[in-house]
Order: C-alpha cells, then sequence, then structure tokens
C-alpha cells in the first residue's frame, strides 16, 4: 500500500479527550473514529490489526475443536425472559422494538441464543461435548465508556459456549479453554495471568478472568512471580493430557486482583509476590445447567435417561485487546506492534520521491517484497525525512526500510527495528533477503 493513497489520516497534535496512551495514539495513528460515546469507526490501519487479532483468536479456537458460527447482533427479548435475564441485565441492555412492536435487544453477550440453538436439535450423549464460538459485535450501554476501544458500548467479542453430559466433563471443557488462552495471548506478544475471578451477570460457580500487565490498566494486580514467565505458545499440547497439570500449574500459586486480594497470603509469599497493574482481555465461566435448564437444553445418557447439559461460557475482548497491546507494547515515539498483529510488517520510506534514482530503486523494493508476500506500506510521499521517520514510529511497524540518495550511492539502504531501535546499513539485496527469510 502507497501512503500517497492510503485512508490514514494521522494527527499531529494529542487528542485532548484521549486520557490513556493507547487511546491517544489509536487517534493520532488514524486506526479509529468516534462516532459516538463509546462507539468507533474502524479506519484501514486499525481494522487490519483488529482482523490479524480476531485470525489468532480463530486459530486457537479451532484448534481445540471450537466450530465458529455467526448468531446476530438483535436477539429476541422473549428468549431472554425465558432465562429470566431480561430484568436482571438493567439499563446495560439496548432494548429496541420493531415495527410489529416485538421487543429485541442488541446483544451484550449471546448465552440464551446459543443455547436454545443448541437445545433445538441435540438430543443425546452422542451430541456433547460440543464446542461453538462466534466473533461477533456486542452492545452494552456502560455508564462511563472510556479508553477508547478499551470500554466500549460497542465492541467486538469472541464468545465461546460449551455443552458436557456432567460436571466432569464440563471442567475438562474449562480447561481446554483456559490453556487455549494461555496461547492465544502469547501469540500476540502478550503475557496474561489467570484470576480467580467473580460471575457476575454472567452467574456460576466458577470463573477466571486473564490479564495482561499494562502500567494503565484499570486493575490491580498481585500474584507470584512465577506466573509471569511462562511460556507456551510453541509448545505442543496435548489438549486431553496435559490441560490438568498445566491449569494446575496456575491455579495453584496466588493470582488475585482488586477486591479479591487478600494481604495475609501476600505477607506470606514475600519477595516471590509481585504487583503490577493490568487489563481484563478475557473471562471464562463455568455455570453449571444455569441457561441449559431455563431453556430446555436436555441431552438422554448411555441409560436413555434425560439430562440437563452443563454449560460454560468463554470470552475474549477482541477490540479491547487492540487496546491492550499498545498498552503493553509502546514508547514516547509510539506504537510497537508485535509482528503477529502488526498492520504490515515493513514501512518502507523513500527519503527523496522527487528523485528518479531513489524512487526507482523504492518503487523496486516494494514490487519484490510483495512479490514475496510481505505486506509493505511505501512513503512515498513527498516531504520532510524528519516527518516520515515521526510517522513511521508512531505506526509502530515491526520494521522500517529507509532509502535515500545517498546512501545508495554508497549501495547502502537502512534497515531499522522498530522494537530495539537498532539499525543496520546493507545492500538493497540483503535488505530484502532479512525481511522476506
Ligand atoms: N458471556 C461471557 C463470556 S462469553 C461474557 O460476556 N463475559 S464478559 O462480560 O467478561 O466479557 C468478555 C470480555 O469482553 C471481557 O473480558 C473484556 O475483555 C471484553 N469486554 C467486556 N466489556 C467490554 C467493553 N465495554 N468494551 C470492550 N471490551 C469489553
Amino acid at each position: 500500500m502507497r501512503s500517497s493513497q492510503y485512508f490514514m489520516p494521522t494527527l499531529k497534535e494529542t487528542p485532548s479527550e484521549a486520557e490513556i496512551v493507547s487511546h491517544r495514539l489509536m487517534l493520532r495513528a488514524g486506526m479509529i473514529r468516534q462516532s459516538s460515546a463509546g462507539i468507533y469507526s474502524w479506519l484501514p490501519m486499525g481494522l487490519r490489526v483488529l482482523k490479524n487479532i480476531e485470525q489468532i483468536v480463530r486459530e486457537e479456537q479451532n484448534a481445540i475443536g471450537c466450530q465458529e458460527v455467526l448468531m446476530p447482533t438483535i436477539q429476541p427479548a422473549d428468549l431472554w425472559r425465558q432465562s429470566g435475564r431480561y430484568d436482571d441485565y438493567g439499563p446495560e441492555m439496548l432494548r429496541i422494538r420493531d415495527r410489529r412492536d416485538r421487543d429485541m435487544l442488541y446483544g451484550p453477550t449471546n448465552e440464551e441464543q446459543i443455547t436454545e440453538m443448541f437445545a433445538a436439535s441435540q438430543r443425546s450423549y452422542r451430541d456433547v461435548p460440543k464446542l461453538l464460538y462466534h466473533i461477533q459485535w456486542k452492545f452494552r450501554d456502560e455508564i462511563r465508556p472510556r479508553f477508547g476501544v478499551m470500554r466500549g458500548r460497542e465492541f467486538l467479542m469472541k464468545d465461546a459456549y460449551s455443552f458436557d453430559l456432567d460436571a466432569e466433563a464440563a471442567r475438562r471443557s474449562y480447561n481446554k479453554m483456559f490453556v487455549s488462552y494461555l496461547r492465544t495471548y502469547e501469540r500476540m506478544g502478550l503475557t496474561a495471568i489467570p484470576m480467580a475471578a467473580d460471575t457476575g451477570p454472567i452467574g456460576g460457580d466458577m470463573s477466571h478472568e486473564f490479564l495482561i500487565l499494562a502500567e494503565t490498566g484499570e486493575s490491580e494486580i498481585a500474584c507470584h512471580k512465577d506466573l509471569l514467565d511462562k511460556r507456551w505458545a510453541d509448545r505442543a499440547i496435548d489438549f486431553e493430557s496435559d490441560l490438568q497439570p498445566i491449569v494446575d500449574e496456575f491455579t495453584s500459586q496466588y493470582a488475585a486482583t482488586d477486591e479479591m486480594r487478600d494481604p495475609e497470603q501476600e505477607k506470606a509469599l514475600g519477595g516471590d509476590l509481585v504487583t503490577a497493574r493490568g487489563i481484563e482481555v478475557g473471562h471464562i465461566f463455568y455455570f453449571g445447567t444455569k441457561y441449559s435448564e431455563k431453556l430446555g437444553a436436555v441431552v438422554t445418557d448411555h441409560d436413555g435417561k434425560e439430562v440437563t447439559v452443563e454449560m460454560g461460557s468463554y470470552g475474549i475482548g477482541v477490540s479491547r485487546l487492540v487496546g491492550g497491546i499498545i498498552e503493553a507494547s509502546h514508547d514516547e515515539n509510539g506504537i510497537i506492534w508485535p509482528e503477529s498483529v502488526a498492520p504490515f510488517h515493513v514501512g518502507l520510506i523513500n527519503l527523496k520521491a522527487g528523485d528518479g534514482k531513489t524512487t526507482a530503486a523504492c518503487d523496486d523494493l516494494y514490487g519484490k517484497l510483495r512479490a514475496a508476500g510481505v505486506e509493505v506500506l511505501y512513503d512515498d510521499r513527498e516531504g520532510r525525512a524528519g516527518q516520515k521517520f515521526a510517522d513511521m514510529d508512531l505506526i509502530g511497524l515491526p520494521w522500517q526500510l529507509i532509502v535515500g540518495p545517498r546512501g545508495l550511492d554508497n549501495g547502502v539502504v537502512e534497515l531499522k527495528n522498530r522494537a530495539s531501535g537498532e539499525r543496520e546499513e546493507l545492500s538493497p539485496e540483503s535488505a530484502l533477503a532479512q525481511l522476506t527469510g
């Protein structure tokens, strides 16, 4: 993509309404635009990141046999009357009436809808376990939408649901999801810590929140230091036999947030205690038969006896993660995207767009990178070098390939790593080899 043609309205000024760094940087980099309080349009650069995050989430859900569906955003109120949540949910729920005077709502979550869908066709123990998920926009009329996409009113969530024959099987589904979340966040370059949590309006007996570390996080975290340096993304995990030991490794260690913290346990940990701030990027729940009972999700067991299925639900804040990753990965000059979610792999900077030789060299590199399948943002605009460097640092692509007339006279271009700041002069061929290797 050429910057001269790209719809990327960057801002030079720091927007005054943005209180936290990710919100400021997303606005300055032209990733999003506010439509109304807590509701945003995603511009091309922001949408690329959102889609990359979505794809990692999708791959890790598919990897544990969770099947993708897509349920609507608008739901009939009657479903929620059946579960009893229509009145319970309160003013956070956006209620709508259609032309036939039927009560509808914009879904804040989908437990009712998926349970009804399951109940309509699944009849026997052979139909379980089932894991289903979708990635869909939600609406919650938050009292205080703030921090940009971090606490929006409209936001993108991955929500998955498990259906099992009994509590033991349901626990296995829960553990599967627990471990898959550890991998999901790690692939995005994040350290996520699972913490025992309150179940809130979703309800249930067991629940964990996943928090990523960021100085600007809304929650205060305290945990055993060992939880911070576990690595799972590249490890082959057997999603049957490895589950329990991995989950135990986490749940046996102290980890708590806000009102769940325990001063006595923290004192006992001494030097092993770490306190930090965090952002909740996921939340999983085991709630047994809370919804299946009300909505008739029943299967026959091996003896032909009817049993109500055991359920859990599993959320990831996909749009919140865009802000969360920036909170965890930036410096004073801008965003530092982890490779796995970066909107482009390389920013190619033409230092002298008016110059024939420089432009020819840039065009050549651009063509070759694209032919090799590398995603490139090519700054082909005329303008000051300083501005181009500042813009490239702001948008945070992992690599900058800098091409100017003086370097070319010596047969070199410059390759800069955004994260480390390291710069290297090398031939255009070597730079290509490094970026496509
Ligand atoms: N039904 C369950 C799990 S599928 C559920 O809704 N859980 S939740 O309420 O905890 O939301 C799941 C995740 O969505 C949260 O962990 C958070 O990362 C994200 N989320 C929740 N509210 C917002 C919001 N207002 N803005 C952005 N992300 C949000």
